[in-house]
């Protein structure tokens, strides 16, 4: 998949009052109605702020949403088939995944969770690499630095505090570095998210706290994570813009999280993105989620599909056709392939990698546990080490 930086969305309209304006609480607040500029039909609406990005960019972001899907479906066949230990899908929420990545910079940093797979994918990381992690091989199977990207992280809302320090270590050595810092609904009743929030509007660091609101915490609906108006609300709190967007509008993503992100590396701080979206599978493979949704509302959220909206307005205008399509989803299915071939390909971690990486001087009782490994394996396996 192509890397990010190719795309560049145009963002908030020229015209208009931008970041600029002192903050106020109003000023700070989101929309009562998400921002969309394209809608469930395919039809595009003008937005007084947020201008639609060109078609080009949206058709590379097309390419990026099938490939997404494509990984998505593929990746529920591997954990069916014993390759991957788990799956958090985002099927439904590839709009997210793809945006996320596509507005920033190559010297920019994503600091995505578990279910971010494909936002990852989208940020250049090979998928196989990417799913080392899913796999149970290793803690991460890229390289974090060279990539711009953090490991995933499983313990909810512990990334963003992470991504704070970076953006505030960039700030502080003067580089022009924008934060992704990635989180769910569900996340936001966690003090790490208060506590990074709260850091980031206090320094102004360049930091984009990006909400993926699909609803659901497993089987905890936003009713009983939240009595705010919205999540985008929380902003206002913390002294820092907030605003509501579609989530399976991937034109008003590139258009709201890029203008997001421009603010932040003018040196304006930090902002708040809430995508309304909705997660259209189990939580995982490990969820039941008949056990705690009707299956109407999860039917209701397939004629927001995020790819069918986009392929409707692409042909529309001219810029998408039959074949192109074809060859689109030609290149998804060969990065399947070439994912199910590295994911049926056997690997052997060494266990007493486990031991590596953590600390630069292994402390006493880790050196005891790494011998007491290296004993059982010796003993075990015959190994001679
Ligand atoms: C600190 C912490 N507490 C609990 C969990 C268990 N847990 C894993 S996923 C999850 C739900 C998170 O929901 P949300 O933030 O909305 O993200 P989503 O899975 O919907 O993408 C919970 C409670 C965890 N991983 N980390
Ligand atoms: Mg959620």
């Amino acid at each position: 998949m192509s890397h990010s930086c190719s795309v560049s969305p145009s963002r908030r309209r020229d015209d208009q009052p931008g970041a600029s304006v002192p903050a106020t609480p109003e000023t700070l607040l989101p929309r009562a109605v998400p921002v969309s500029l394209i809608d469930a039909d395919g039809a595009a609406h003008p937005d007084d702020v947020y201008a639609r990005p060109h078609d080009q960019a949206l058709l590379q972001a097309y390419r990026e949403l099938v490939a997404g899907r494509r990984i998505n479906d593929q990746c529920n066949a591997l954990v069916r088939q014993g390759r991957l230990a788990v799956y958090p899908s985002s099927h439904g929420q590839e709009a997210c995944q793809v945006a996320a990545s596509l507005v920033l910079d190559e010297q920019d940093w994503l600091f995505p969770t578990y279910r971010d797979s494909v936002a990852v994918i989208a940020r250049g990381v090979s998928p196989a690499e990417t799913l080392v992690l899913l796999r149970g091989d290793w803690h991460c199977g890229y390289d974090p630095k060279k990539h711009r990207v953090a490991p995933q992280a499983t313990p909810l809302a512990t990334q963003l505090l992470h991504a704070v320090g970076l953006a505030h270590a960039a700030k502080l050595r003067g580089e022009s570095t924008v934060v992704m810092a990635l989180c769910g609904d569900g996340a936001t009743s966690e003090g790490d998210f208060h506590e990074a929030l709260n850091f980031a509007a206090v320094y102004r660091l360049p930091v984009v706290f990006f909400i993926q609101n699909n609803e659901f915490a497993i089987s905890v609906p936003l009713a009983r994570q939240t009595a705010a108006p919205s999540l985008a609300h929380k902003a206002v709190g913390y002294g820092m813009p907030g605003q509501r967007v579609d989530g399976n509008d991937v034109a008003a993503l590139l258009s709201v999280l890029g203008e997001a992100v421009d603010r932040a590396r003018a040196g304006e701080g930090p902002s708040l993105v809430e995508a309304h979206t909705y997660r259209m599978q189990a939580h995982t493979n490990a969820d039941d989620d008949t056990r705690y949704r009707a299956r109407d509302e999860v039917a209701a959220w397939t004629a927001r599909d995020p790819l069918t909206r986009m392929r409707t307005y692409l042909t529309d205008a001219g810029v998408l056709d039959e074949a192109l399509d074809a060859e689109i989803r030609d290149a998804a299915e060969e990065t399947a392939a070439v994912l199910r071939t590295a994911m049926n390909t056997e690997v052997e971690p060494d266990p007493e990698d486990l031991f590596t990486y953590v600390f630069a001087e292994r402390p006493a009782h880790l050196e005891r546990q790494w011998r007491l490994l290296h004993d059982e394996l010796r003993r075990t396996e015959g190994n001679d080490r």
